[in-house]
């Protein structure tokens, strides 16, 4: 299927300035990035302003001048006009490359070259998409389409391949995971012969972009690929059977960055079963791969899923910090711990992973997920930077100063290189990408952030409209609206006040209050007749001991509790009064209502736009829009109705509650 430039569309722009460089552009040095660097200018002056830009090799006839310049840091950039020429350093030809980028960004919003002085070194050492696709085509929690990586247990490389990666890497991505963590069938074999071919020439495209190509590992593939009857990382049979498979992989495939693990978690494989620890298996694995610079990307989505509800001290959400924590400073150097923004699952409002503060001498990595498996599967617009601008300037208090989750994924708390942020991607092989085509912001912004945190959520909405719809105020006033009370209009007609969950269980769309309560995964919302919450205090799960004060007293009362995470932390009487006076229940029937009204302005406002964005994505974002105000009410209706039979309060507004 065809497929969009998404934000790389490069349409024709008025500010003329730039057009006198382009007389043709000049690089001393030369190497695959640089060479895709000088096709996307090309590109781009065809596209803004119709002109068939030349590569020279005599510096005094280019008005595009590229360079490598040593004393920037590695993927650092400075560009800037002058009188012959446009300059773009970089500190490496990857430098260079998000040089280009970020000119090509600005010529497109329309800002006179000369204004057009910028130098940026990004903030995270890794910036990475973790891909759950699988072998077969399909992706695990994927919204829009199949995978474009793999089908029917081969690897995919084609035109769609090269416009990922530089998509990827005009917002700064260089890591890219290409399988599932969920490592089963087909791709245990991955780092096997069979694929390596493939797989080079992947490895090939990335790097032409400055990405590292990194692969999801079967920690049970001694087993499962070799003939031994053990997969026990401290087991000299497993380790040198790993040595001589990852020597293999590396000799085949130098550059490869590392393998990301999901082990002893939702049925995956792992040290548990030996009786070893997390450090035992990941450690086993780093040693053997650090001679080729390997990285093991270890995860601590960890919990036990199999939970009796009468157990009321089990805590799901105690279980990264209770698994890792005590691990912490074991850890080899290229081990990184990679820990999801909070501490339950991607749920459309948690407070931040105690484990962020709580390791002071491991590598650590945020994972965010822009697949928006919680937060409406790309049929509802969430538009989750806010959300993870409020987690990256969430203060642990680990430090007196440099202490919030930026700080720490940046690794600028602790001194630390191998960190960064990751998100679980949200594309597949629809024509857009995404699904829907408002969710591409998600992936805009998710790489932008990593780039470059200062960044505010409007700023990033901003240009990416600008990308992708022009510069007509119109549009991008409406676009920057629907886009920033997304995630919080989501929030409203869907569960409250940090409880999560309240889906359907297995595909997770939809409403069901109780999809999860009569469940063993530890999900629970604990309403009754009187109220709804868990008691995650030291008087219950004792969950908040495992933040650093001030903020484990403050999340320990109620009093205290940010509202919004209210029935995360404790469980409350319906007639509590929150602090603008209303009630628990009355800020629940409130809250729905009001999501419902912001969808339906959502649909008036985009309907505004007809004829000013290209017809496919006003017709297709229009019906996605629309199914979403109508699911908003199914929300709305169930859970008002639920809590109104449950607390047989009624609504002080009298508002129709079935
Ligand atoms: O959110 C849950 C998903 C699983 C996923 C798991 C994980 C890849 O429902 O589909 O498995 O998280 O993060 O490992």
């Amino acid at each position: 299927m065809a497929h969009s430039q998404a934000w790389l569309c490069y349409r024709t722009v008025s500010e003329p300035g730039f057009r006198q460089y382009l007389t043709g552009v000049y690089t001393q040095e030369g190497d695959a990035v640089l060479d895709s660097g000088i096709r996307e200018l090309q590109l781009a002056a065809q596209g803004m302003f119709g002109v068939e830009l030349p590569r020279t090799e005599a510096p005094e006839e280019a008005g595009i001048r590229l360079q490598v310049s040593p004393e920037l840091k590695t993927e650092a950039y400075r560009i800037y006009p002058g009188e012959a020429a446009y300059t773009i350093e970089g500190g490496s030809s990857a430098g260079v490359l998000y040089g280009i980028f970020q000119l090509l960004r600005r010529l497109q919003a329309e800002v006179p070259v000369q204004e057009i002085r910028e130098s940026q070194t990004p903030d995270n050492p890794l910036r990475m998409l973790n891909h759950w696709d699988n072998m077969d085509g399909s992706i695990e929690r994927g919204y829009s389409g199949k995978s474009f990586f793999f089908q029917n247990d081969e690897i995919l490389v084609n035109d769609r391949t090269r416009d990922y990666a530089r998509l990827a890497a005009s917002v700064g991505i260089n890591g890219v995971v290409i399988n599932n963590v969920n490592v089963k069938h087909a791709a245990t074999s991955l780092i096997t012969g069979r694929y390596f071919d493939k797989l080079r020439s992947l490895q090939h495209i990335f790097a032409g972009y400055g990405i590292r190509l990194f692969l999801s590992l079967n920690f049970a593939a001694p087993l499962e690929l070799g003939s031994l009857d053990t997969s026990d990382p401290l087991d000299a049979g497993v380790v040198s059977w790993w040595q001589e498979k990852l020597q293999e992989v590396y000799e085949a495939l130098p550059g490869l960055g590392g393998f990301l693990i999901k082990a002893d978690s939702e049925g995956r494989p792992g040290p548990f079963t030996y009786g070893r620890t997390h450090a035992d298996g990941a450690n086993m694995l780093a040693d053997i791969i650090k001679p080729w610079g390997g990285l093991i990307i270890w995860r601590c989505f960890v919990y036990n899923c199999k939970q009796d509800w009468r157990d009321r001290k089990t805590d799901r959400a105690r279980a990264g910090y209770d698994h890792f924590q005590p691990l912490d400073g074991t850890f080899h150097d290229n081990v990184i711990l990679q820990i999801k923004n909070g501490p339950m699952d991607f749920q459309v409002r948690e407070p931040v992973s105690p484990l962020f503060g709580g390791l002071e001498a491991t590598n650590q990595m945020l994972e965010v997920q822009i697949a928006q498996e919680y937060t409406g599967q790309q049929r509802h617009v969430c538009y989750l930077i806010p959300m993870f601008r409020e987690v990256l300037d969430f203060r642990t208090h680990c430090a007196p100063e440099k202490d919030t989750v930026r700080d720490i994924a940046s690794g600028k708390t602790h001194g630390r290189t191998n960190c960064g942020m990751a998100a679980v991607a949200n594309t597949g092989d629809d024509s857009n990408w995404t699904g829907h085509d408002l969710a591409a912001a998600n992936w805009y912004g998710f790489g932008r952030l990593s780039f470059d945190p200062s960044l505010t959520s409007e700023e990033i909405a901003r240009e990416w409209a600008t990308l992708t719809f022009g510069t007509d105020p119109r549009v991008l006033a409406v676009v920057e609206n629907i886009l920033m009370g997304s995630w919080k209009t989501y929030e409203k007609y869907t569960s409250p006040l940090g409880i999560g969950w309240m889906v359907n269980p297995n595909h997770h769309y939809g409403p069901n209050v109780d999809g999860y309560e009569y469940d063993r995964w530890g999900t629970y919302h604990r309403a009754d007749h009187k109220g709804i919450g868990v008691d995650r205090s030291t008087e219950g799960t004792g969950y908040t001991t495992q933040y650093k004060e001030p903020n484990a007293s403050m999340y320990n009362t109620v009093e205290t509790c940010p509202e919004e995470l209210l029935l995360f932390f404790h469980y409350v009487p319906y007639n509590h009064r929150l602090s603008g006076g209303t009630t628990l229940i009355q800020h629940i029937y409130n809250t729905h209502f009001e999501g419902v009204e912001e969808a339906d302005a959502m649909v008036r406002m985009w309907l505004e736009l007809a004829g000013k964005v290209p017809e496919e994505i006003h017709r297709s974002t229009a019906s996605r829009l629309e199914e979403q105000r109508l699911h908003a009410r199914e929300w709305r209706d169930m859970v008002n109705t639920y809590f109104y039979r449950k607390s047989g309060i009624p609504d002080e507004l009298n508002r129709t509650i079935y």
